[in-house]
């Protein structure tokens, strides 16, 4: 990492002799919060409008985020994970920055549709992306812009911790930098929690994709871009179908150690994601052309159950009005940047255990869900509401349908952590109803993802004599 900054100190340096006189080139730090997450608690923000940031006519170049204490300090996962985060730009008045790929989102609550009235430019999940342009380019800013800031974080630890969320933001104020555009490309757009699932239960090997399609909006470069997906994925793609579907960019993950906190801390909310995922740079870009259909594909393993999943991809496209045509030649200077500490390339195979409390009160493994056993004929439903299945433990025979009612005003969701195959509700209340008919017998471990101690099921489901 540290040879990355001081090659980007480099590159900054040189930028600044050619810049005017009055430009300049600063790294800011910015603290939010504090934000205060009670034991094993999942705390998701409501939109944040008062996000800090550089309030300058310029160009951002760089981007990182951390979570810290009062001091500054990294705060280690052992405490307090950031899942994800989101930064988008509103611009001076609602409706200044439109977001390139959403018209609007649908909430959080799997119901609610939101506006997109802000531009998503920046986002960061466990792998910590990072925002890093070419030389020569920047995302542009305006003085007297507002943005938002849209974060989860997870408590690994039963008492309540307080902690900022710290981000550092290179920027430049040379107006000679050519302005890049930023692509959200997500398989589940637009959704404010864009997670699917993969059943699994394929051959061994096996690859399932899940894509979206992306009309280029003009004719320009693809000068960089990255990608967050979680367990069980392979990679992300982007293709460009109409030139022998050749390969624009991959974005490959990293995967932790055994030993990395991701395996190892509790409650784990999702197969752990991957500890980086490759991002590139080419300030030559990637020569794309208008109207242009191209093809974001996420790659996951078809073996295993994969709950709960993404597939994203943030890229910039620099106007080139001298791009006419599709299928132009690749440029010769990508720059990969993998990740900075040692870890495993072949996707891993990670079974998510069910948390519960111990006597202690502190989180732990188990294998089935606090309280009784039912044995039930065939399709039941099961009532969810603040904190518990009302079936905590069920037996039923194979090809029985499950109909979880959610009730009351918290969201929850029921989420396989482990299990034959795999499938998840959205996040559901106040009456919706999620339903899966059980065709394959095993042992179905459960959890709701936002109350991941607090609510856990377990299924058996007997083979047909
Ligand atoms: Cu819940």
């Amino acid at each position: 990492m540290r040879r990355i900054s001081v090659a980007l100190a480099a590159a900054g340096l040189a930028l600044l002799l050619a810049a005017p006189a009055n430009a300049e080139i600063k790294t800011e730090t910015f603290k939010y919060g504090p934000v205060e997450v009670n034991g094993y608690q999942v705390k998701l923000n409501d939109l944040e409008f008062a996000t800090p940031h550089p309030d300058v006519d310029g160009f951002i170049t760089r981007i990182d985020v951390d979570v810290v204490d009062g001091n500054g300090k990294s705060v280690p996962i052992q405490r307090i994970m950031l899942h994800h985060i989101v930064f988008g730009n509103i611009g001076k008045n609602f409706g200044d920055r439109r977001d390139a790929t959403c018209n609007q989102f649908t909430n959080f609550d799997s119901r609610t549709k939101l506006p997109a009235l802000a531009e998503r430019f920046y986002g960061a999940g466990e792998e910590r992306a990072k925002l890093q342009l070419p030389k020569g380019y920047g995302y542009p800013i305006h003085k007297g812009e507002k943005w938002f800031l849209y974060y989860m974080l997870m408590n690994h630890k039963a008492k309540k911790d307080k902690v900022f969320i710290q981000y550092n933001i290179t920027y430049d104020t040379d107006p000679n930098l050519t302005p890049v555009t930023p692509y959200w490309l997500d398989v589940r757009n637009c959704w404010v929690d864009p997670v699917y699932n993969v059943p699994g239960g394929a051959k061994k090997g096996s690859t399932t994709s899940k894509a979206m399609n992306w009309t280029v909006p003009f004719s320009g470069r693809i000068v960089g871009a990255g990608g967050h997906v979680h367990g069980g994925a392979k990679d992300l793609e982007l293709r460009e179908p109409q030139c022998g579907d050749r390969v624009l960019y991959k974005s490959t993950p990293t995967w932790g150690l055994p030993s990395h906190p991701f395996y190892n801390v509790r409650p784990i909310l999702h197969e752990p994601g991957p500890i980086n995922m490759s991002s590139f740079n080419t300030a030559q870009g990637i020569p794309v052309a208008a109207g242009e259909k191209l093809k974001f594909i996420s790659n996951y393993d078809d073996q295993y159950a994969h709950t709960r999943v993404m597939g994203i991809s943030v890229l910039f496209l620099a106007r080139d009005a001298s791009v006419t045509k599709p299928c132009g030649a690749m440029p010769t200077d990508i720059q990969t940047f993998g990740s900075p500490v040692p870890g495993r390339k072949k996707t891993p195979r990670f079974v998510v255990p069910l948390t519960v409390r111990g006597p202690d009160g502190k989180a732990r493994s188990a294998s089935r869900a606090p309280g009784g056993t039912k044995k039930l004929q065939g399709d039941a439903s099961v009532k969810v509401d603040s904190f518990f299945f009302s079936r905590p433990n069920v037996i039923v025979p194979q090809g029985s349908k499950l109909t979880w009612n959610f009730l009351g005003k918290t969201l929850h969701n029921v989420t396989l952590a482990s299990g034959p195959r795999g499938f998840a509700s959205d996040n559901a209340f106040q009456g919706d109803k999620y339903s899966y008919r059980f065709k394959v017998p095993g042992k179905y471990l459960l959890f709701c993802a936002l109350h991941p101690v607090d609510m856990s099921e377990s299924v058996t489901v007997l083979p047909k004599k």
